[in-house]
């Protein structure tokens, strides 16, 4: 018998077993302690809570790589269109809960940790989270991730494992201060190294025309060359075998090409210089959407763009020898256009490297590209500057000008001499800076541009991108945003799971979230109901010792819970919520004793970072800060009014605040919110909406109904001039509260003037003047509704019952259908 033999027939064997590992709680516990001796590397008789983890953690990440393998050899052996999920940003939070959940092992474990003497919980609280991303786009992506995998499509995520995620954010005397986020400090057991997947990328340098039997081709010499590492995270999917790949790179020197450097002598500083490379994935940009034309932002895209389109043209070469399959078989998704250089990229490696024609290779990448955007105003959009491009990536910038002035020409010929729309239209911004519309180039080469709600679409068609929405209607549609009910409901709020299940007589709702619907017959049921409070309740507690331990303030269970958490930005509107909070405490403080009996008592809770050189948000965060201090001190109020600033909100706090909230404020002005997705999560968790109709709120008003949240002004559609219309005259109660802040009530008076001067009628641009009576209408409806236990707890239940349609399994079929042509590639069981 042959090597080859004797290897075919192990393959035969151990290939038709169902997985090497057991999972019954036996089995779970030796493995534990294996871990724990021979991977964490303490005696199994002597471990604490976080060696627990470790072992705990492994031993569910080697289950995860079973099925991971499974599911690739499986794709392989299927050869379907596959998908590639292109982004900068990834909002991962932690894994432990939600692996043991998608993989169907949680209460297994939980067993197997208890015979051991650990508890679960405790286990699971030991893990920091993933935070490599910003704010809503990241958080997304995880999302999308999650349904790909339980939808069995045979995808790839692709991004940059970042050494520093999102900054920590620390409260010192109530202003914000940043601090590095090593989340790697304590190992990463959820990653592969692959130390033997690894890419040069090549930067800088020069581009020279060369010729060949009458054919002139570009060479590009690079001035510097870094090595991209890959590390791989499994992505379960739930109730399916397949488990998906999240293919993160990191940068390292590369060893092959500066041998020159060690030759001069000076050894030290050679290896010095070269430990540099790795700073193109230190660190995650903490700036959500401003673009400042920063090389290292730069290089960060190309790096982890070129590493991934290296990968992906080998992955097809390997199977396939020309390239007229590849739209066939390869679907690229870019959220947003940070990863949009991976359409240059392409071109250059099909017409420099696979000596393509640029027809040919053009048309492979029409079809290969989706795009989506998450901007509502051209001031959002990404431009890069020439100069900085032309000495980053010279070829890249020439292919650029190349596809310009193609499209320039082929719409001269369209449109005739329009000027002023060939301007708008075209990829180069001629002006002070000279740049690179990525937008523009993105739509020019994708066959899908994608909206993230309705109304961000209509947005597109008419104004963003109304000059492209002309020329290519067919191009353009939405897929309205969604969050995964999994990690949202089923690893969040394990009781109102349950609950789910129970009344719903089924779990089928975890794979198929419209089930939810069936619990509108039961809305009334004050059986339902009083099971309904108590989970709310105990959801409650536990958010309430929360915010003692993260902020000192004990707070009431009989009061509502009023929650807004999410970036801190002008036009989400922070402000106004804490004008309203002032509004509140000013009538407390005027009411006499019988009045006050009436008034129901709230908990005010904002979270949410501001990007560091954002001084208007850091000035929201401290106004927040100088209020709860006046508030919460003042014995005259007591529990009547409480006002918390809860530090460093991230996905894990989002599982613990969300479900134990009552009420839920996403106040953007009109036309400022592409979609939101928070809302969304905190409808699944049968929390109350008080909103305007922006984004993606006018869809979930669809669903549920507008009787059943809190609407704070009109509808976009009721009122189509209001951007252009002059504000309605303000209020009273707002030039007193604004007054109040104006005057140093608070303190902090010449630090919070600039805040009160963007308010003044002319400067107003968010338009809080405009919309405060209408929010505290709003506000007064909720406080009437919340002493009518059985009215609010049916417009809670009726609030997760319409929440269906913002699953993200919804969002990723229309994806899947209308935008990438994949259909699902399960893995066999
Ligand atoms: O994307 C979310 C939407 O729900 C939000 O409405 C939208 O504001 C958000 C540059 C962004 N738009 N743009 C960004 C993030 C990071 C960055 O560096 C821009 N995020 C959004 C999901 O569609």
């Amino acid at each position: 018998e042959s090597l080859g033999e004797r290897r075919a027939k192990a393959e035969k064997m151990f290939g038709l077993m169902d997985g090497f590992l057991k999972n019954d709680p036996m089995s779970l516990q030796k493995d534990i302690l294996d871990h724990v001796e021979y991977t964490v590397a303490r005696s199994r008789f002597n471990f604490d809570d976080f060696e627990a983890f470790q072992a705990l953690s492994h031993s569910v990440r080697d289950r995860l790589i079973e099925r991971w393998h499974d599911t690739h050899q499986h794709f392989k052996k299927q050869d379907p269109k596959r998908l590639y999920f292109l982004s900068l940003e990834f909002l991962m939070g932690r894994s432990l809960s939600n692996s043991v959940i998608n993989l169907g092992i949680r209460d297994e474990y939980a067993e197997a940790l208890s015979q051991l003497g650990f508890e679960y919980e405790v286990l699971a609280e030991q893990e920091g989270d993933a935070a490599l991303g910003n704010g809503g786009l990241a958080r997304l992506s995880a999302c999308q991730m999650d349904s790909l995998a339980t939808l069995d499509y045979p995808v790839w995520g692709y991004g940059l494992r970042y050494q520093y995620g999102l900054f920590r954010q620390v409260i010192v005397d109530g202003y914000q201060h940043e601090q590095p986020d090593y989340w790697l400090n304590f190992g990463n057991p959820w990653e592969i190294e692959r130390i033997q997947v690894s890419y040069s990328v090549k930067f800088y340098g020069m581009v020279e025309e060369k010729a060949s039997n009458g054919v002139k081709y570009k060479v590009w010499t690079p001035g510097e060359t870094v090595e991209a590492v890959a590390y791989d995270n499994p992505i379960p999917g739930y109730g399916t075998r397949n488990a998906i790949n999240l293919r993160l790179w990191a940068a390292k020197p590369s060893g092959q090409y500066d041998l020159e450097s060690y030759n001069t002598g000076d050894y030290i500083n050679a290896i010095v210089n070269r430990q540099k490379a790795e700073t193109i994935s230190y660190v995650l940009y903490p700036d959500d959407r401003s673009y400042q034309g920063k090389e290292l932002r730069l290089k960060q895209q190309y790096f982890f763009v070129s590493a991934s389109v290296q990968d992906i043209i080998r992955r097809f070469k390997d199977v396939h020898d020309n390239f007229d399959e590849f739209p066939d078989k390869v679907a690229f998704q870019i959220n947003d256009t940070h990863p949009s250089l991976a359409i240059v990229e392409v071109l250059r490696v099909l017409i420099d490297e696979e000596c393509l024609d640029w027809g040919k290779a053009w048309e492979i990448v029409c079809r290969a590209f989706s795009f989506t955007t998450h901007t509502v105003n051209t001031e959002g959009l990404e431009k890069i500057p020439v100069d900085l491009l032309g000495s980053l990536l010279p070829r890249h910038l020439q292919i650029m000008y190349d596809i310009n002035h193609r499209f320039m020409e082929d719409l001269k010929r369209k449109i005739g001499q329009d000027y002023s729309r060939l301007e708008r239209m075209s990829i180069v911004e001629e002006g002070i800076v000279k740049s690179i519309r990525m937008a523009n180039l993105s739509i020019i080469c994708s066959h899908t541009v994608n909206g993230v709600s309705r109304v961000h679409f209509e947005l597109l068609k008419t104004r963003l991108f109304k000059d492209f929405y002309d020329l290519w209607p067919q191009k353009f549609q939405y897929k309205t945003n969604g969050v995964t009910q999994r990690r949202w409901i089923v690893v969040s709020n394990p009781g109102l799971c349950s609950l789910i299940s129970k009344w719903l007589g089924t779990e089928a709702w975890i794979r198929n979230v419209d089930l939810l619907a069936g619990l509108r017959e039961h809305a009334s049921n004050p059986v339902l109901q009083q099971e309904w409070r108590m989970t709310k309740t105990i959801n409650k507690m536990r958010l309430a010792d929360y915010i003692e331990t993260s902020t000192g303030v004990k707070v009431s269970l009989d009061a509502m819970f009023d929650v807004q958490v999410k970036r801190i930005h002008e036009y989400k509107r922070q402000l106004l919520n804490i004008l309203g909070i002032i509004y509140r405490y000013d009538c407390i403080k005027n009411m006499n004793k019988s009045d006050r009996k009436k008034v129901v008592p709230r908990v005010c809770i904002i979270g949410g970072k501001a990007a560091p050189g954002y001084e208007v948000a850091k000035k929201i965060i401290k106004l927040c800060h100088a209020v709860a201090d006046k508030v919460n001190n003042d014995d005259d109020v007591g529990d009547l009014l409480k006002v918390v600033f809860i530090p460093d909100y991230n996905v894990s706090v989002a599982e613990l605040v969300i479900p134990g909230s009552d009420l839920s404020q996403h106040i953007s002005t009109v036309g400022h919110e592409a979609s939101g997705t928070g809302s969304m999560k905190f409808l699944m968790n049968g929390c109350l909406l008080l909103a305007t109709a922006d984004g993606s709120t006018v869809e979930i008003i669809e669903e549920i109904g507008v009787e059943n949240m809190f609407l704070v002004g009109t509808k976009l559609h009721e009122d189509p001039q209001s951007g252009d219309k002059p504000a309605p005259g303000v209020s009273i109660q707002f030039i007193r509260v604004v007054s109040m802040v104006r005057n140093g009530y608070f303190g902090f008076k010449e630090y919070f003037n600039s805040l009160c001067d963007s308010l003044e009628d002319d400067k107003d641009f968010y338009k809080l003047g405009a919309d405060f009576s209408s929010y505290l209408e709003a506000q007064a409806m909720a406080d009437r509704v919340f002493v009518n236990k059985e009215k609010w707890t049916c417009m809670s239940i009726l609030s997760t019952a319409g929440s269906g349609k913002f699953s993200s399994d919804r969002t990723i079929e229309e994806y899947a259908k209308h935008a990438w042509g994949i259909e699902p590639c399960k893995c066999p069981f």
